[in-house]
């Protein structure tokens, strides 16, 4: 019995060095192989997997679970051989709460404290005092999801005193943060925000969300944080609210194209702070803890943590 181990973007080995060292200790009889080197693939059982090639799945006819290194699992699910009957999980957590809400709190506090008028003054070298800087509980911070990450990023910008709103499909009950949920309270949850977080995932529902009629009913001013995938925006109109004040910025970490193309405008305008996909790396020995949990549980008949339904997207 084995499981298959791909990595599609760690290209100097380390996610994979620290992900197979943690299992062996976890998991000392499993046998870890990494893609192309199958060896007899009808041994193989469990893949773990992050953006896998075309043709993979197709070489393994006894896999029986297939275990997403990611939390987003919308290009996996795209996977031309992807198995119909094999169940997914994706990773809870897996380390990349932490660093997500560091991410958030980061933007939350960079918009706040007005820090894109503060770089405009610096490079006209005016000495301005006047940037208005209302307090943490009164700057509302509005989150797109309220699942794992979007959890644990409300929870921080709480402790951070600020005032945190949540939007989900079901409705949730967080520490000092009020819930809406259903498409119904989407127009409620906007209406009076200063900073918008996206933290879906990517689905048919939430694909090209953040568009011209969304940002309209945002309050004039408000800044946007899209921590979640490039799709969930259309560009055009993220450029358009830039330029007419709806947005006052715009911090991104994911893009329709990865890495985004020299020539996309958001490189060069003057509202939009890009970062490189990196605002919650998956943690290689915390990914293989979840996964040895779950290969454990397979064996015995456990239910596993992270189950995607295919129905929903996520
Ligand atoms: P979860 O599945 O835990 O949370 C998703 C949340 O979105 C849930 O609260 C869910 O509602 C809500 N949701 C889903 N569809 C809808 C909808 N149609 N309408 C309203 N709410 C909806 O995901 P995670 O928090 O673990 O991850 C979120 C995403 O973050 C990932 O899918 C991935 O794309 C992105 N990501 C980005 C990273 C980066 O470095 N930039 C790193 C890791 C993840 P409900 O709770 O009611 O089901
Ligand atoms: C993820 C990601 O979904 O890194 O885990 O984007």
């Amino acid at each position: 019995m084995a499981l298959l181990y791909y990595s599609g973007t760690d290209k100097d080995g380390v996610f994979e060095r620290r992900f197979r060292d943690a299992l062996k200790t976890l998991s000392p009889s499993l046998d870890v192989r990494t893609w192309p080197d199958v060896g007899d693939a009808k041994e193989i059982r469990f893949a773990a997997l992050w953006l896998p090639p075309e043709g993979l799945f197709d070489a393994l006819p006894n896999l029986t679970h297939i275990f997403a290194l990611s939390a987003g699992v919308d290009r996996l699910l795209k996977a031309a051989d992807l198995p119909a009957d094999v169940p997914i999980y994706r990773l809870e957590d897996g380390g990349m709460s932490t660093p997500m809400s560091e991410y958030v709190l980061m933007g939350v506090l960079h918009a706040h404290r007005q820090m894109h008028v503060l770089a405009d003054a610096q490079a006209a070298k005016q000495w301005k005092r006047d940037a208005a800087e209302p307090a943490a509980a009164d700057w509302h911070v509005g989150i797109l999801g309220a699942g794992v990450l979007s959890s644990a990023a409300a929870e921080r910008l709480v402790m951070n005193g600020y005032k945190v709103s949540t939007w989900s499909r079901t409705e949730k009950h967080l520490n000092g943060v009020k819930s809406y949920f259903g498409p119904d309270q989407l127009s409620t949850f906007c209406g009076t925000l200063n900073t918008l977080v996206c933290l879906l995932p990517l689905t048919p529902d939430t694909t090209g969300l953040l568009n011209a009629e969304f940002f309209n009913q945002l309050p004039e001013g408000t800044s946007l944080i899209n921590a979640a995938r490039g799709e969930h925006c259309v560009d055009d109109d993220v450029i358009t609210a830039l330029n007419d004040g709806r947005l006052s910025s715009a911090m991104l970490d994911v893009f329709h194209e990865e890495p985004l193309p020299p020539t996309h405008p958001f490189w060069t305008h003057p509202k939009v702070i890009i970062t490189p996909h990196n605002a919650a790396p998956t943690a290689g020995n915390i990914a293989a803890q979840q996964v040895a949990k779950n290969v454990a549980d397979a064996l015995a008949g456990r239910e596993l943590a992270g189950f995607v339904d295919r129905n929903k997207g996520y």
